[in-house]
């Protein structure tokens, strides 16, 4: 392996400042490695292209770099090390996921380029499963992945050029798009109005049942330009979590409104 890149060496002192503290806290490895785990969700919560592989007793991360490689890190227990970085996407990498996309336990990690391309790669054995043709999408601006039709397999819904896909998550062929066109960079799938039945949320605003994909709601405002969906209030239901600006605003989907505005 050659010697680190800069972006990797930023990224692994922020590792390593994240957990000094906690590593003269731990008083054994268990205690070590909970802290440990937490600070990595809290870092791969702040990044779109850094990703931690759930439940892992590896520990492993994935980040994707700028000159557009994936780097799959694992946890010795008292540091990381590279097990594998993927062939180059060309392009700076603009969102890196890892998700169970069958619903069998084994987990993809999932990317895409600045120039639209989306890449699927088998975690373990780190072959390429599937991607996009070169020139089928110019661009993605959004991409998540959420279990749409209640079948316990995951689709990948994403928004290029303001058309939201879905597509399957085991053959990767597309079910949908939508004729309507987006401004939204962000997305977030869950049951936010407490019926039971899960809606695509829209930062630009509109909310779509998740499974027949018709428009159950607009609001007058965008929601936001990054997405989170949870229940803030303790009342069952989801509420939308929007920043925008450095602002944050919290919606109540089933009330329509803004909540505490
Ligand atoms: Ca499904
Ligand atoms: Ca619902
Ligand atoms: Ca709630």
């Amino acid at each position: 392996m050659s010697s680190p890149s800069w972006s990797r060496r930023i990224l692994l002192g922020v590792l390593a400042m994240s957990f000094s503290p906690v590593l003269l806290q731990g008083s054994g490895m268990e205690q070590t490695y909970a802290f440990f785990t937490d600070a990595v969700h809290l870092l791969a919560s702040r990044y779109d292209t850094f990703a931690m592989v759930p439940n892992d007793p590896r520990g492993r991360v994935v980040y994707g770099s700028a000159r557009g490689y994936l780097h799959l890190l694992e946890y010795t227990g008292t540091h990381y090390r590279e097990i594998w970085v993927s062939p180059s996407h060309v392009t700076r990498l603009q969102k890196v996921l890892v998700a169970d996309l069958k619903g069998d336990g084994t987990y993809q990690i999932i990317t895409y380029n600045a120039r639209g391309s989306l890449f699927i790669y088998d975690l373990e054995r780190f072959g390429l499963i599937w991607r996009t043709p070169e020139t089928q999408f110019r661009s993605i601006e959004a991409l998540t992945v959420a279990d749409v039709d209640n079948d316990r397999q995951l689709e990948l819904l994403f928004l290029s050029e303001g058309r939201l896909y879905i597509y399957d998550g085991q053959h990767f062929l597309e079910e949908w798009r939508s004729d309507a066109v987006y401004q939204a960079s962000d997305l977030a799938v869950g049951d936010v109005d407490g019926d039971g039945q899960k809606e695509i949320v829209l930062g630009s605003g509109q909310v779509l049942d998740a499974r027949f994909r018709t428009l159950e709601w607009e609001n007058t405002l965008p929601f936001g330009d990054h997405l989170e969906l949870a229940d803030v209030d303790g009342d069952g239901k989801l509420e939308v979590i929007a920043g925008a600006n450095q602002a944050v605003t919290i919606w109540d989907i089933d009330q329509r409104r803004e909540k505490w505005d």
